[in-house]
């Protein structure tokens, strides 16, 4: 009797999971919750359940991963509440259950189902990574303020919420290679991307500033290849000047394997990325007669594209890069390894003997072709080793090799083209997701390499483009950001460039376009921010820094100021006179006129303590 009624709820719930469309969950008003990224389907209830004295947490026995799972919860909740919630096999009363039996297949392999009532809440998925998943979600239940401790009891909101992603490789590139980060750091990273329930971190190992993966058979790649004499200071110009500090480091392989079983218990797929043709120098500099000219080289100072790539006509260039993807393919788990492939010139190639020389005896029509040749070969050799290969969009020049994926950064094109010709794709532009780019006016941010990428305008990012069939879409396999380091030297700058546009990602990666909603984001992203605050994150406030839109009607002499931020409902002061606004200046409700000179100063405010930038704009009336 009672397992029919369990089956009843399940088929219900399942039921829940497919007929998704079909609710409006997104947006509601009073709700208690503020999830990200928003489940697929989430419906409240009246009441709460409370942890207190004597709540347990039950398990299915005999699963050593749920029962890890659930120790890390015990211990956070311990930690909030200052009581102990032990791990049992079996027992009454208030109890939370994980339990991996019993779920709706619909969940798939990722999604998860949560019934919190004032019974008892219960965590139901059909794998361990979706109970992760659920977990998260858990954590976000509880209030994100510091308050807890004071009371005895803490109360999770009554609800039910099915929950699964949109797309199934949910992701972040680390650019290591232009400024170095030490593995805490990396750990660190790889928590926040777990926090937002993504599940691939891409790791970019190589470049022309620095190799940073130790390979045993080649130590001048770390000897000589991981450390440059200088550094280019402030942005990149034609008058440019370096610093004369060394900069480096690397990981051995010991603290590889340390990061990808760190990932591992957080259900993260750690991608590596070695560069080739391109971006090579710090490994040309390490074994100079891999390149065309023989060298010498220097660890590249500066930002930008060299000249200097592998020597595609040289067998010793493969030898080296399939012995260096051995060792690799041996430290990470993961089913794809990235080849890079982006930004290499065919300069050197041109001129270069054993290059054309390839090309003739190969039936290449050109350099293009010769740099199909060469990734077809690696794509090739890796299946040796069971590895798929994914690259920049650059690899369809010349020929997709057979099995290969894209990562499309140079707009949506390339992943188009890729899905097209039914190659799987992931989609990271730099339209949308280049977290290297501003998020806020230049002048109000620390120095970045350019863009404008606000958290509204990731926010809005849609990875399946309307141009695909619905056959040709099931190509898009998902998306990420990356985030590139030139200019960011501290992970403290790191951190800032990431967060929060990193919750903007996760709800573009794991919610269904029909949940999405950026009013209700802005409004659930207050207590992100009381979450990141707890962590100690160095999250950027630009959402709070007032944007300006001026528009000007010349025949009517009139300009009208619009004034808005990416957080939610700000309370805006102005002023026109030039002096900085504070709580006693104008409020702004909505646009107004100007139709003379004036000075627009604004600023957002939140409980009479300003919380962004003052952002200024003069609008000059001319005779
Ligand atoms: C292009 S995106 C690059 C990187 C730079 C980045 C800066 C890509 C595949 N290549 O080498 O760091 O732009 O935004």
């Amino acid at each position: 009797m009672k397992r029919n009624r369990l089956l009843t709820l399940i088929c219900f719930l399942a039921g829940m999971v497919l007929s998704a469309e079909a609710q409006d969950t997104s947006a509601s008003k009073g709700t208690r919750l503020s999830l990200i990224p928003q489940p697929l389907n989430v419906i409240e209830a009246p009441g709460s359940f409370s942890l207190k004295p004597g709540t347990s947490i039950v398990i299915d026995g005999g699963d050593k991963e749920l029962k890890r799972t659930a120790s890390i919860l015990s211990a956070h909740l311990k930690s909030l509440t200052g009581f102990s919630i032990p791990v049992k096999t079996g027992a009454k009363g208030n109890v939370i259950t994980l339990s991996l039996k019993d779920a709706p297949d619909s969940l798939e392999k990722e999604g998860y189902l949560l019934v919190s009532t004032p019974e008892g809440l219960t965590l139901r998925a059909n794998t361990n990574q979706a109970i992760f998943y659920g977990m998260q979600t858990i954590y976000q239940l509880l209030p994100p303020n510091g308050e807890l401790q004071a009371s005895n009891q803490i109360t999770i909101p009554a609800v039910t919420i099915s929950d699964k992603p949109r797309y199934g490789w949910r992701g972040m590139m680390l650019d290591v290679c232009r400024h170095f980060y030490p593995v805490d750091f990396v750990k660190q990273f790889i928590d926040y991307l777990a926090m937002h329930k993504m599940n691939n971190f891409h790791w970019h190992l190589t470049d022309d500033q620095g190799w940073r993966i130790e390979i045993k058979k080649y130590p001048n790649l770390t000897k000589t290849g991981a450390w440059r004499e200088g550094t280019l200071i402030g942005a990149y110009s034609n008058d440019q000047k370096f610093d004369s500090v060394r900069h480096g480091g690397f990981y051995t392989q010991d603290q590889i394997r340390e990061v990808v079983a760190y990932a591992k218990e957080r259900y993260i797929n750690v991608v590596p990325e070695i560069e080739m043709p391109g971006h090579a120098v710090a490994a040309l500099s390490s074994y100079p007669e891999l390149s065309c000219t023989g060298g010498p080289f220097k660890v590249g100072k500066t930002w930008g594209v060299y000249d200097d790539v592998f020597c595609a006509g040289n067998e010793k260039t493969f030898e080296f890069l399939e012995n260096v993807l051995t060792e690799v393919a041996e430290l990470f788990p993961s089913s794809i390894i990235h080849i890079g492939g982006d930004e290499s010139p065919k300069t050197r190639w041109k001129v270069c003997p054993k290059c054309q020389a390839r090309i003739k005896a190969e039936g290449l029509k050109d350099e293009h072709e010769l740099q199909s040749y060469f990734i077809k070969r690696i794509e090739k050799f890796l299946l040796t080793k069971n590895k798929d290969i994914i690259g920049w969009d650059e690899i369809l020049e010349g020929g997709l090799a057979p099995n290969a994926a894209v990562m499309s950064w140079r707009g949506t094109e390339g992943g188009i083209a890729a899905a097209k010709q039914h190659h799987e794709v992931v989609m990271s532009p730099n339209s949308h997701l280049y977290f290297d780019h501003y998020q806020g006016k230049a002048s109000g941010e620390p120095l970045a390499i350019g863009g404008y990428t606000t958290l509204e305008r990731v926010y809005s990012y849609d990875p399946t483009p309307a141009e695909l069939t619905k056959e040709e879409a099931k190509f898009i396999k998902g998306v990420q950001a990356n985030l590139w380091t030139e200019y960011i030297p501290e992970t403290e700058k790191v951190e800032y460039m990431v967060m929060p546009r990193m919750a903007a990602l996760a709800e573009v990666a794991w919610t269904q376009p029909s949940e999405k909603n950026w009013e209700d984001f802005k409004r659930r992203m207050e207590d992100q921010y009381g979450r990141y605050d707890k962590m100690g994150i160095n999250y950027s406030k630009s959402a709070y820094n007032v944007r300006q839109k001026i528009v000007i009607e010349s025949a009517r002499s009139r300009a009208t100021v619009t004034l808005s931020t990416d957080s939610d409902q700000p309370q805006i002061f102005y002023t026109l006179d030039g002096s900085e606004p504070n709580t006693g200046s104008k409020t702004y409700l909505k646009p107004f006129d100007l139709f003379r000179t004036a000075t627009v100063k604004a600023a957002a405010f939140k409980n009479g303590k300003q919380i962004g930038k003052t952002s200024v704009q003069s609008v000059v009336f001319d005779k």
